[in-house]
C-alpha cells in the first residue's frame, strides 16, 4: 500500500466562478479560480474589463462599459494545460420586463429584488398576510408607521435591476392603501435609478391625504377590498437605459400602516422583427440555397415573394397580421409586424405562389421584440410534419399551382400542358425556379400529384 498526493492522480481541469455576474457597470466583481489538478499558473482573459488579463487567483475585475462579456481562464500544471471560456458570463444589463410581483411566493424580498434597512435597523418595509391588493390575494409589503415612531426616517423596497432597452412605452402600475393617522401623515416616494444606486430621481410623492386610500382614523389601519387605490407611473423617459432600479421609499411620521401590492412594470413596443427561414422544395439548390426566382439578374440574393399570416393560437384561428414579403435565395424571411402582439402566441402560415400552405407546428410566444422561427430545421417544426426533406433542408411542398391546399391533377394537368409551351421567364408553372417551364417541374409535379398531399391546418380544411 502506498499514496499518492490527490492532486497529482487528478487531471487538469480549470474552472471558475465570480461573485456576482450581473455586476453593475463600475462595481468591481470578485472572480475565483476553482481549477483541479494541481495548479501552478494561470491567465485570465477579461474581454471588456479591467484590467482585461491577469495572472491572480482571485482577481478583481471592473466593466466600465454596458454590455455582455466572455471570461477565459487557462491553467496549467507545468506539464498540461486547461483552456476554459464562458461565453456572455458576465452582463451588466439589468433583466428583461415585464415584472410582476403580488408577493404570493415564498422568498422575501422576491429574488433580485432588495430591502434596503436605512435609518433604524429592523423597521423595514415587512411581508404580511393581513391584507393584499383590492383583497386579491394573501400578502402585500407593509410599512409599520403605525408602531414605529421614527419620523423623516427613509427605508425603501427596490425592484430587481431593469433593462429598459428597445421599449416604445414602460409603465409602473401598483396598488396602495393608506389612511392617514389624524395629525400625523407619512409619504410614499417611487425613486428611479439609473446609476446603480448612486443617485435617484423621484417620480411619484405622496403623503397624508393625497396619499390617503380610506381617510384618516386613529386606529391600527387594515384596509378592506375597497380601500386600496392602483397608481400608474410612466416610465418612457428611462426607455434605452439598460441598468434601472426603481424603489418605492417609505418617509415616516408615526402616522399610520402603508401598503403596497401588485407591482407591474410593462413595456410595449411599436413594432415587433420576425425572422423566420424557410426552403422551396422545387427551388432548392441545396445547403440551404435557392435559385433566384423574380429577377435573377438585377436581384441575385431575392428567391421569390410570400405571403405571411399571423394567426391567433385558438381556434377560428383568426388573422392578426399578413404581409407579402421577400423570400431570399438564403431562406430567410424578415419583417416587421405590430407591437400589439408582443407576448401573444401566433402560428406564422407561409403561403407561396406553387407551394403547399405551410403552418408552424405550433402557435409561437413572441417574447421579445425579435423573434426568430426555422422551418428547415425539422419536418416537427411544420404543422403536421408537413414538409419534405430534400438537400438537408425541410422544405415547403412545391406543386399547388391553383393555391387550393392540395397537390392534385389539376396542378399537375396545369403544368403537363405548360410544359408543352416552351415558357420562359416568371411563370407559376416554374417549379424549379429556372426561369423554365420544361421537363423537370413536369418530373416534380408528376411525383408530388401521387403522394395526396393537402394543407396541414390546426382545422379540418379539406
Ligand atoms: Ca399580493
Ligand atoms: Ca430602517
Ligand atoms: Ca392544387
Ligand atoms: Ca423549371
Amino acid at each position: 500500500m502506498w499514496e499518492t498526493p490527490i492532486t497529482s492522480l487528478r487531471t487538469l481541469t480549470a474552472n471558475f466562478a465570480a461573485l456576482d455576474t450581473n455586476p453593475c457597470v463600475g462595481i468591481p466583481v470578485q472572480f475565483s479560480d476553482m481549477s483541479t489538478g494541481g495548479v501552478t499558473s494561470r491567465t485570465w482573459t477579461f474581454t471588456g474589463g479591467t484590467p482585461s488579463s491577469s495572472t491572480a487567483a482571485q482577481p478583481l475585475v471592473t466593466y466600465a462599459v454596458p454590455g455582455t462579456y466572455n471570461v477565459s481562464l487557462s491553467v496549467t500544471n507545468g506539464v498540461n494545460t486547461s483552456p476554459l471560456t464562458k461565453s456572455t458570463y458576465i452582463t451588466t444589463y439589468g433583466g428583461a420586463l415585464p415584472v410582476a410581483e403580488g408577493f404570493e411566493g415564498s422568498s422575501n424580498p422576491p429574488s433580485g429584488w432588495k430591502n434596503v434597512d436605512n435609518g433604524t435597523a429592523g423597521y423595514l418595509w415587512t411581508k404580511v398576510s393581513t391584507a393584499g391588493g383590492f383583497g386579491g390575494s394573501t400578502y402585500s409589503m407593509m410599512f409599520d408607521n403605525y408602531t414605529w415612531n421614527i419620523p423623516g426616517q427613509k427605508d425603501e423596497l427596490q425592484v430587481r435591476r431593469l433593462d429598459l432597452t428597445g421599449y416604445s412605452t414602460v409603465n409602473l402600475t401598483f396598488d396602495v392603501a393608506y389612511q392617514v393617522f389624524t395629525g400625523y401623515s407619512d409619504s410614499l416616494a417611487v425613486l428611479v435609478s439609473t446609476d446603480c444606486g448612486n443617485t435617484f430621481t423621484r417620480v411619484y410623492f405622496k403623503g397624508g391625504t393625497t396619499l390617503s386610500t380610506a381617510g384618516s382614523g386613529s386606529n391600527n389601519f387594515v384596509p378592506t377590498a375597497a380601500q386600496w387605490r392602483t397608481e400608474t407611473i410612466n416610465l418612457n423617459s428611462y426607455i434605452g437605459q439598460s441598468s434601472v432600479i426603481v424603489e418605492f421609499q417609505n418617509v415616516a411620521n408615526f402616522g399610520n400602516k402603508l401598503y403596497i401590492d401588485n407591482i407591474n412594470l410593462v413595456g410595449t413596443y411599436s413594432t415587433l422583427t420576425m425572422n423566420l427561414k424557410a426552403i422551396i422544395e422545387g427551388f432548392h439548390l441545396g445547403g440551404g440555397m435557392m435559385n433566384a426566382v423574380v429577377n435573377p439578374g438585377g436581384q441575385p440574393l431575392n428567391c421569390d415573394s410570400v405571403t405571411i399570416e399571423m394567426r391567433e393560437a385558438n381556434s377560428p384561428y383568426t388573422l392578426k397580421y399578413s404581409i407579402k414579403t421577400i423570400l431570399k435565395t438564403n431562406g430567410s424571411i424578415t419583417f416587421n409586424c405590430p407591437g400589439t402582439l408582443y407576448n401573444t402566441a401566433c402560428y406564422f402560415v407561409i403561403k407561396h405562389r406553387n407551394s403547399l400552405e405551410t403552418w408552424s407546428a405550433a402557435p409561437q410566444l413572441l417574447n421579445g421584440p425579435t423573434y426568430t422561427y426555422d422551418f428547415t430545421t425539422g419536418i416537427a417544426k411544420s404543422y403536421g410534419n408537413n414538409m419534405v426533406l430534400n438537400g438537408g433542408k425541410y422544405c415547403l411542398f412545391s406543386g399547388d399551382i391553383n393555391q387550393d391546399g392540395v397537390i392534385e391533377s389539376t396542378d399537375f394537368g396545369d403544368v403537363e400542358n405548360k410544359s408543352q409551351l416552351f415558357l420562359f421567364g416568371y411563370q407559376v408553372d416554374d417549379l424549379t425556379g429556372d426561369n423554365l417551364v420544361e421537363s423537370s417541374d413536369y418530373g416534380l409535379i408528376e411525383n408530388n400529384s401521387q403522394l395526396f398531399l393537402f394543407s396541414q391546418r390546426p382545422y379540418f380544411s379539406l
